[in-house]
């Protein structure tokens, strides 16, 4: 079964709709009004090989926060419909774990993340801007994914940020991976979260 999620969120602030299929082939289907991030979201859709398809109008006058934590809430949600609690508890029980260290040119950066069910961001990313952080922290919070983001090491802020959201990516890839070794929870509890 293809493992897809979708969300559609509006305020006063921004009105986002958003689609993801875990399994795709990388495709990033977006446009949100701020191309660094639309950057950055194609490089988490391509690495990580999913389809993400975004539509998002949001409140520029006041910088891009509002748009990059509302998008960062639709996705993580959208991502957590996506697993279902089958893959978190069912028989089809995924990796939970997942980690990477990514070089882009002269910058380096870490994620190591575990799809707990008790999402939160600690990002140490000299370099990143703040509202890029904000969606991190939003994502991650929404997913229910326990998220540690690294820049080891930092040229420009461009390839520090777009480092981690290559990490971001494959962590991501390989903690949802299926392990048809377990049944049930992948967890010594008997349960996510
Ligand atoms: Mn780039």
């Amino acid at each position: 079964m293809a493992r897809y999620g979708t969300y559609s969120r509006k305020t006063k602030e921004t009105d986002i709709e958003v689609e993801i299929k875990l399994d795709g082939t990388g495709v990033y289907d977006g446009f949100c009004g701020y191309g660094f991030f639309d950057h950055m979201l194609e490089e988490l859709a391509f690495h990580g090989r999913f389809d993400i398809r975004l539509r998002a109008v949001g409140d520029m006058a006041t910088g891009y926060h509002h748009l990059c934590e509302d998008v960062g809430i639709c996705l993580g949600r959208a991502f957590d419909k996506a697993m279902g609690s089958e893959a978190m508890g069912g028989a089809s029980a995924v990796e939970r774990f997942g980690w990477a260290t990514v070089p882009m040119d002269g910058s380096l950066a870490r994620v190591s993340l575990d799809i707990s069910g008790r999402g939160g961001a600690y990002v140490d990313a000299s370099g990143m801007e703040e509202d890029i952080e904000e969606y991190v922290k939003a994502f991650a919070r929404e997913s229910g994914i326990n998220l540690h983001m690294e820049v080891l090491r930092r040229d420009n802020a461009h390839h520090a940020t777009e480092a981690c959201f290559k990490a971001l990516a494959l962590a991501l890839r390989a903690a949802i991976r299926p392990d048809p070794g377990r049944s049930g929870a992948p967890s010594s509890k008997g349960v996510i979260g």
